[in-house]
């Protein structure tokens, strides 16, 4: 799964929970998606009207890390989830619908075809009457593939991209958006996609898997702008993955 397109990852976890009425989850993980790329996160030429309206509704992260800079690694610590859907565009074509449509050529495209699509889960949600009682959380798998220049994504001030454990490959754009629970905002607080497993576990009042997990349960950077980790364990390694 290289370039753009469109990860879609759904996790309903109906599970015994500790709470009366456990949200529903829905998490959409794009593909070699950079920090720069969404125009809530500073982009000057993408449409994506409907992240832009999660990030400006919910709370978008500044320094939010993925686990790797290239995507099997990346995405594997979510198979744990009940199932997936995914649709892979290769190279980044989009549909009829928007093909030519955007003013930053076929990244744009496909990047505005992925925001529509996140439109229509949104709609959904809504029609259903269950918008306020899901947890959506938005991020992506590694960085931008800049050697594909125009055609891939883009790592906004953050340097290099896929492939690389600098900022460009390790850093995304992550929101959460959960109306009436999640406060909207910006936090500064360090995050990681492996915290989502744990975060969902926690509101859902389900048993962690009996292993040991990296990640931390973040549920108190959603409620309460609060930071959820004591210490920072540094790793240094090779620019090359
Ligand atoms: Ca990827």
């Amino acid at each position: 799964m290289d370039l753009l397109s469109v990860i879609a990852l759904f996790a309903l976890i109906t599970a015994q929970c500790a709470r009366a009425t456990p949200p529903n989850f829905v998490l959409l993980f794009a593909d070699d998606l950079g920090y720069g790329d969404l125009g809530c996160f500073g982009h000057p030429s993408s449409l994506t009207p409907n992240l832009d309206r999660l990030a400006a509704r919910g709370l978008r992260f500044t320094d939010f890390y993925v686990t790797s800079s290239v995507c099997s690694p990346s995405s594997s610590h979510f198979l744990v989830f009940a199932w997936s859907l995914q649709h892979t565009h290769y190279p980044q074509y989009a549909g009829a619908d928007y093909a030519g449509k955007s003013p930053r050529g076929p990244f744009g495209d496909s990047l505005m075809e992925f925001d529509g699509t996140v439109g229509k889960i949104l709609q959904t949600l809504e029609e259903t009457g269950v918008i306020n009682n899901t947890l959506i959380f938005f991020t992506g798998d590694n960085g931008p593939e800049l050697m594909r220049k125009s055609r891939g994504g883009n790592a906004g001030l953050m340097k290099c991209g896929k492939g690389t454990t600098y900022e460009g490959g390790m850093r995304e754009p992550a929101i959460a958006y959960w109306p009436g629970s999640i406060q909207p905002g910006v936090t500064r607080a360090l995050a990681s996609s492996l915290d989502i497993l744990p975060t969902f576990a926690k509101l859902a009042g389900a048993a962690l898997p009996d292993v040991q997990l990296d990640g931390v349960d973040m549920t108190n950077i959603l409620l309460n702008y609060g930071p959820v980790r004591e210490k920072i364990i540094k790793i240094y390694g090779q620019p090359q993955m």
